[in-house]
């Protein structure tokens, strides 16, 4: 990818545009005019305290949830810190220890060795998916179950995470082997084995190979490795003359169901995997296929929108017909802001700076980043926000990257932020609305949240040397795979 591919600008003032006009306003982009997203707003903060101290408070905040959950909510699926219960995010009658298998390699990170040994205790002795009697998604069960006792293997040398992995993974197989095409069905049953959902969506088809390459690779069976490419092949072969693939794939006959193109969700980890296939296995048709639908979709999708009172043009991404290039919505979704970090680690620094600076640039009208956000008007259309790891996911790739301090500070700004807005006496919630003052709570801690962007944070503020900042690797939900150091 180039600064030159990108295919679209749009130079337009005013709230009210539409799909039809937005349409006709696209021109060719230049590079000297894409040279214009290079200002960055400058909300990024130095913590006065020092890194170390910014970093024990990270650790402080993810033991006092911890602790929570442990007295509140101990083995069941997520804390809800407000109310002081729990909830199941897979099975209500089976919990499974979501929390526990998501904070496992965050836990080592942070030197909370007592509380990881709880962890795997915990798993040894009561973990058993085989019970878990209703559909699961293949792609929810993946990221987090099976990649979050993956890498609490690599982080402890535990096998009975390892085995606890492939059981999993065991389950979600006949997925891909009952298919046609080899893209996965949605859901599976695990306590009946009974798959269902011939409609999937791009990343619940392709988010897959990070997890599935590793278990290969550490038991020694390729078969989850070719599952997990033929999945993610069978996407590719199905583009169209523009080089785009659509959102939603009938998995039994091949067709599309929706031949939106965008790299938003549910689509967006799809993208991840495709580079990631490439970066951990150093696969070529991974980045093949990478290189060809991200060139694709970058020129394709790329706007330069100006909203009002801007004082500059901002990058989104549009979603467009896979066959005609024509535009859709313009809506943008909050979880597509860790596109800014692939598309410096795909080798375009220029383009994910200047699309986190989007991101960032919201940050002037809200403390938090709001789910959906018109990019025209700026207002949220999604007021939500939930616990959400993807502005500090990009930051931290591209500080990975560069070491530009800039999104290190910018990282800790956000911290502040989320921590005054959600932060309750049991430990950090989601917020419903974050347009009123204060923010408006629910009452959840994402799973995600231990193994995301708490990692992200500490990992960035303290230079632990449990983690090789040169040469590492972190899944869609964080998981380290590459990069952990035991002594
Ligand atoms: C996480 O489970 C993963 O990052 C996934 O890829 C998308 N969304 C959530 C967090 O928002």
């Amino acid at each position: 990818m180039r600064s030159q591919g990108i295919g679209r600008r749009a130079l337009f003032g005013g709230a009210a545009i539409g799909t039809a006009a937005v349409g006709a306003g696209i021109v060719r982009a230049t590079p000297a005019l894409a040279a214009a997203a290079d200002d960055t707003e400058p909300v990024g903060q130095v913590p006065a305290g020092g890194w170390a101290a910014a970093a024990a408070d990270v650790r402080a905040e993810l033991l006092h949830t911890w602790d929570s959950y442990k007295r509140l909510a101990w083995g069941h699926d997520q804390l809800m810190p407000v109310n002081g219960g729990f909830s199941e995010f897979f099975d209500d009658a089976h919990p499974v220890g979501l929390t526990i298998v998501e904070a496992l390699d965050t836990l080592f990170f942070m030197g909370l060795d007592a509380e990881l040994a709880d962890g795997v205790a915990w798993i040894r002795d009561h973990l058993d998916f085989h019970a878990v009697a209703v559909p699961v998604q293949v792609f929810e069960t993946n990221i987090r179950m099976v990649g979050g006792l993956l890498s609490g293997y690599l982080a402890t040398g535990e096998k009975v995470l390892l085995s606890k992995a492939k059981d999993i993974a065991d389950i979600l197989m006949p997925a891909f082997e009952r298919s046609p095409t080899g893209a996965p069905y949605r859901f599976v049953n695990p306590s009946t084995g009974e798959v269902s959902g011939a409609q999937n969506f791009l990343a619940e088809i392709g988010t897959i190979i990070a997890e599935f390459g590793t278990l290969s690779r550490l038991v020694g069976d390729d078969r989850y490795y070719r599952a997990a490419k033929k999945a993610t092949q069978a996407v590719f072969d199905r583009r169209s003359p523009l080089n785009l693939a659509g959102t939603t794939l009938n998995i039994e006959t091949g067709a599309w169901a929706d031949p939106t193109a965008s790299v938003h969700p549910p689509v967006d980890s799809y993208f991840e995997y495709l580079f990631d296939g490439w970066d951990l296995f150093h696969d070529r048709d991974f980045k093949t296929w990478f290189d060809v639908l991200n060139t694709a979709s970058v020129a394709h999708e790329a706007v330069w929108l100006r909203p009002d009172a801007s004082p500059r043009e901002h990058l989104w991404f549009a979603r467009v017909d896979m066959n005609t290039g024509v535009l859709g919505s313009l809506r943008q979704v909050e979880l597509t802001a860790f596109y800014a970090g692939l598309l410096g680690q795909a080798g375009n620094l220029r383009l994910g700076d200047a699309y986190l600076s989007s991101w960032t640039s919201l940050l002037g009208r809200y403390r938090v980043l709001p789910e959906v956000v018109d990019p025209l008007s700026g207002v949220a259309t999604g007021k939500g926000n939930a616990l959400r790891p993807e502005y500090v996911d990009a930051a931290f790739n591209l500080w990975l990257l560069t070491r530009n301090d800039r999104y290190r500070q910018l990282a800790y700004a956000y911290y502040l932020r989320q921590k005054a807005d959600s932060r309750v006496p049991n430990g950090w919630t989601v917020i419903d609305d974050v347009t009123t003052t204060p923010a408006t709570h629910g009452d959840l801690t994402s799973g995600y949240w231990y193994s995301e962007q708490m990692k992200y944070w500490y990992l960035m503020f303290s230079g632990t040397d449990r983690f090789d900042y040169r040469n590492n690797y972190l899944s869609t939900e964080g998981n380290i795979f590459r990069g952990v150091r035991r002594r």
